[in-house]
């Protein structure tokens, strides 16, 4: 079944007030790109509401199909969580998605698949779609266990109840995130193809058109290739994001 693109851009710890005019820079270049493609920008939760509140501004009278996305939540709708953000605080700010489960996040806050699991529950609950990262570090990869790792991350960060709406995963192999390095057509293949029919053992027809992003050093000179293979149905883009020439060369390849 067809399945509509997702190019989604993950600024990470990037991006202050006058960052506005780069995404200001992704609107003007974002009528160019086909209209069957969705973009997603995901700055810093500090710029949320004020990107969000420019695609507003610029997609008047236009149906543009640019949304603006935070790149983590805490599990929890409010309380006693000090520095943390809420799921229906980014709704409210104006994003559309939420990131769960970034390596980095899994890396630097000990985020376990229960918390990831906890966290895509949240985002369901403010009514927003959540994108979960999986992905194997090149250890896990070298002694054969690729496939294994995905199907336990998958299993246990993905709630019941995902559909095509509100999940997205993104397959992100940790050793190629910021390194250069990106895996073989056929690796990225393999992967991709075996989170497809994780997905729709679990969740039935729904699975079959779950969106599955490619992350991990995606830039305009590979993305054609990336976004060509089976089950590659967009892009989770870090580095190459932050330039607006780069995120549409990116798009434009899809
Ligand atoms: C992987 C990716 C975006 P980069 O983390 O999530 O980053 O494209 O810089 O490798």
């Amino acid at each position: 079944p067809a399945v509509r693109p997702l190019i989604a851009g993950n600024w990470k710890m990037n991006g202050l007030g006058e960052s506005i005019a780069e995404l200001d820079a992704m609107l003007d270049g974002a009528a160019q790109v086909s209209p069957g493609i969705d973009l997603l920008v995901c700055p810093p939760a500090t710029l949320v509401a004020s990107f969000a509140a420019r695609v507003v501004d610029k997609a008047a009278g236009k149906t543009l199909p640019f949304a603006i996305g935070g790149q983590d939540c805490h599990a929890n709708a409010s309380g006693a969580h000090t520095g943390d953000i809420a799921a229906e605080m980014l709704a409210d700010a104006g994003a559309a998605a939420i990131i769960v489960g970034h390596s980095e996040r899994r890396a630097d806050h000990a985020e376990t698949d229960a918390i990831v699991r906890a966290k895509a529950q949240a985002v369901w609950r403010a009514g927003l779609v959540a994108i979960v990262c999986v992905g194997e570090t090149q250890g896990e990869r070298d002694a054969g266990h690729t496939l294994d790792v995905v199907a336990g991350m998958l299993a246990g960060s993905l709630p019941d109840g995902a559909t095509a709406a509100n999940l997205v995963v993104a397959y992100e192999p940790v050793w190629a995130i910021g390194t250069g390095r990106t895996p073989t057509t056929a690796d990225v293949e393999e992967v991709h193809g075996f989170i497809r029919n994780t997905l729709s053992d679990r969740f039935g027809t729904a699975g079959e058109t779950m969106r599955i992003l490619y992350g991990g050093s995606v830039k305009p000179s590979n993305a054609r290739e990336l976004l060509a293979v089976p089950h590659v149905n967009g892009a989770l883009i870090g580095g190459a994001s932050l330039k607006a020439s780069d995120f549409l060369a990116i798009a434009a390849g899809c």
